[in-house]
């Protein structure tokens, strides 16, 4: 899968997507990244990307025609690319459409600085926006990097070949259970009895109520999409009644 990124910054991009999962995805050639700086599609001597906006008010939008003609430079080597723009007004980010954009062959990421980009480019170019959540950020750099990170996992062999996303917590919409690695003790805290038992079939079941209790007590909401056997339904309903902690765990 191969990202055309169109920044203003090309240098953030130059390590986060290096370490790790994502570094070993791009050796293996299984994620192609490239940065589009788009300071070079400007024609004028002194290379202005930003102007004041019509009508007035605070700030400076990105001026149409740098963006437009570096959105063309990536399109014209392969029309069928799809291009999306990282704004707080887009649709919100999340799991699902990370899998669902898995399926493409080609993404160009527009990073926006300033108030944003001209209208005009988004009539003209955009095919979809994204918001990575509700909190503003000085620029679509850090949002293009996180979808692009969501996204890679789904791609067969980024993760390894044991592992998959389709395994992950928001898979089957609940919080991942708690995890432990040794020492057995630390600071007079244990680790449950059942993970040393070697009995697997009460780690899982284990394992499946403390997921469940999590998202009960942290994000209910996703409770609603989740899948539950009527053997669950009656475990949340244990945990309601027992512990209406807060999650001391
Ligand atoms: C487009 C339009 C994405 C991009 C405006 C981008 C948050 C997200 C940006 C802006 C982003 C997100 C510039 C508006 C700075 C506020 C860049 N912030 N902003 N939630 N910022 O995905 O001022």
């Amino acid at each position: 899968m191969r990202f055309d990124i169109l920044t203003l910054f090309p240098d953030m991009f130059s390590s986060p997507l290096k370490e790790s999962i994502m570094g070993r995805a791009i050796e293996k050639g299984l994620v192609q990244i490239r940065t589009v700086n788009i300071r070079d599609f400007t024609l004028d001597k002194h290379q202005v990307v930003d102007d004041t906006p019509y009508g007035g008010g605070q700030g400076m939008v990105m001026k149409v025609e740098p963006v437009a003609r570096a959105i063309e430079s990536v399109k014209s080597k392969n029309p069928s690319a799809l291009t999306i723009y990282l704004t707080p007004q887009g649709k919100p980010f999340n799991q699902d459409l990370a899998r669902r954009l898995s399926s493409q062959s080609h993404l160009i990421l527009l990073c926006g600085r300033y108030e944003g980009v001209d209208e005009r480019v988004r009539e003209l170019f955009i095919d979809e926006e994204i918001s990575i959540g509700d909190y503003v950020l000085t620029g679509g750099e850090l949002a293009a990097m996180v979808v692009i990170d969501a996204i890679s996992r789904f791609i067969p062999g980024v993760l390894g070949s044991e592992r998959s996303a389709e395994e992950d917590s928001f898979f089957n919409s609940l919080l991942e259970y708690p995890q432990y690695t040794r020492p057995f003790e630390f600071r007079g805290k244990g680790v449950p009895e059942v993970l040393l038992s070697g009995n697997h079939s009460a780690i899982s079941l284990w394992r499946r109520k403390e997921a469940l209790r999590r998202t009960l007590l942290r994000r209910p909401d996703l409770l609603a999409k989740a899948l539950l056997t009527e053997e669950e339904k009656g475990f949340l309903e244990e945990i309601l009644n027992n512990d209406s902690k807060s999650d001391g765990s």
